[in-house]
C-alpha cells in the first residue's frame, strides 16, 4: 500500500501559499478574512490552509475528505449523519476562546489566533473508530494536549481533565430543540484521566486535510483521541478544567449501561445493542460492497496506551 505523507492528500499550491498565511494570521489578522486564498475546498466554503510540520507518514489509507467532512456525528446540529455538514455551514468559530482553568497554577485563555500558533502544528494521520462500529482515517492538524498541560501547570489535585463544548441554542438547533439534539443534556461534556491526557497520541486538533477545520468537524479546536470511541472525541471546546474528582460524562450520563466512561476501543467487548468485534469502513468497498474489517485493540494503538490499562478490567470499566 501506498505511503502518504501531507504532501499525497494537499494540492501543491496550497503548501505554497501556507507560509503567507501563517504571516498573516501571526500578524494578528484573521485567516478568514484573508482574500481568497485558493484553497480547494471539497464544499463552497473556502477554508483556509495551516502551517504544520508535514512528517508524517502513515500506511494507512486516508477515508476520503468528502466522508471526513459529511458523514459526521455532532448532535448539537442535528443526529444525522448529513445533518452537521449542512446545519453547521454559518457557525461563528471565530472569535473564539478557550478557557484553561480549575486545578492549575497557571490559567490561561487562549484566542482564536493563538488556538493555531501558540505551539507548533503538526500532522498525525490517525485511525478513528466510532461507537456505532464504523471507521475513518483522518490526516488531522493539530498539537499534543501535553504541551498545553504543561503550559497551565497542573496541581497535585489534578486527577482528570474535563472537556467543555460552547453552549449557544441561537446557533445550534440541537440545544434549542432537545428531539433535534438527540435527547442530550448540554452543553456536552467529556473528560480523560490526567495520564490518558498526557499521553502523546492525545492531540487537540485544528486541522484536517491540510486546512482549518470545518464546522462540522468540531471547529476551531477539538479533541482526538484515537484509541477511544470517537464520542470521547468533544469538538468545538470552549473550556478544559483540570478537576479532583471525575465529571459525569455526557454519554455516560444518558445511557451508562452502553458507554462508559473509558470508551477503549475493544473488539471483545460489546455495545449491548450490537458487536465491536467488527467495523465498517467509511469510503471503503465502492458504490456497491460495503467493506468490513476486524476491529483492532485500543484501535490499533495498544503499544502506545497498553500500559495506561494494566490491572484495569476492561470488562467492568468499559
Ligand atoms: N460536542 C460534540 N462533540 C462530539 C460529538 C457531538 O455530538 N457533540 N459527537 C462525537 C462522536 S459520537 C463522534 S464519532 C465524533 C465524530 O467526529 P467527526 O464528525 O469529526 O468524524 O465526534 C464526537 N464529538
Ligand atoms: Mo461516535
Amino acid at each position: 500500500m501506498k505511503k502518504l505523507t501531507a504532501y499525497d492528500v494537499t494540492p501543491e499550491s496550497v503548501f505554497n501559499q501556507r507560509r503567507q498565511i501563517i504571516k498573516a494570521v501571526g500578524l494578528g489578522l484573521v485567516a478568514s478574512s484573508l482574500p481568497n486564498i485558493g484553497v480547494a475546498a471539497s464544499d463552497s466554503k473556502k477554508l483556509a490552509a495551516l502551517d504544520f510540520k508535514a512528517t508524517s507518514t502513515s500506511d494507512l489509507v486516508l477515508t476520503p475528505e468528502s466522508k471526513v467532512t459529511g458523514y459526521n456525528n455532532f448532535y448539537e446540529f442535528g443526529t444525522d449523519k448529513a445533518a452537521p455538514a449542512k446545519f453547521a455551514q454559518n457557525f461563528k468559530t471565530d472569535p473564539w476562546q478557550l478557557e484553561i482553568t480549575g486545578e492549575v497554577e497557571n490559567p490561561f485563555v487562549l484566542n482564536h489566533t493563538q488556538l493555531f500558533n501558540t505551539f507548533p502544528l503538526e500532522e498525525r494521520i490517525y485511525r478513528f473508530r466510532c461507537v456505532e462500529a464504523w471507521a475513518m482515517v483522518v490526516p488531522w492538524i493539530g498539537f499534543e494536549l501535553a504541551r498545553l498541560i504543561e503550559m497551565a501547570r497542573p496541581t497535585h489535585k489534578a486527577k482528570f481533565v474535563v472537556f467543555h463544548t460552547l453552549h449557544d441554542p441561537e446557533q445550534m438547533p440541537g440545544q434549542k430543540n432537545k428531539f433535534f439534539g438527540g435527547g442530550i443534556d448540554y452543553p456536552y461534556v467529556e473528560a480523560l484521566t490526567i495520564e490518558e491526557a498526557l499521553n502523546s497520541l492525545t492531540l487537540l486538533s485544528v486541522g484536517l486535510y491540510g486546512k482549518m477545520l470545518p464546522p462540522q468537524n468540531g471547529a476551531p479546536i477539538r479533541l482526538v483521541v484515537p484509541w477511544k470511541y470517537g464520542f470521547k472525541s468533544i469538538k468545538s471546546i470552549v473550556k478544559i478544567t483540570f478537576s479532583e474528582t471525575r465529571p459525569r460524562t455526557t454519554w455516560e450520563s444518558l445511557a451508562p449501561d452502553e458507554y462508559g466512561f473509558y470508551a477503549n476501543v475493544n473488539p471483545n467487548v460489546d455495545h449491548p445493542r450490537w458487536s465491536q468485534a467488527s467495523e465498517r469502513v467509511i469510503g471503503g468497498g465502492g458504490l456497491l460492497a460495503v467493506k468490513r474489517q476486524p476491529t483492532l485493540m485500543f484501535n490499533g494503538y495498544e503499544k502506545e496506551v497498553g500500559d495506561l490499562y494494566k490491572g484495569l478490567d476492561l470488562r467492568v470499566n468499559f
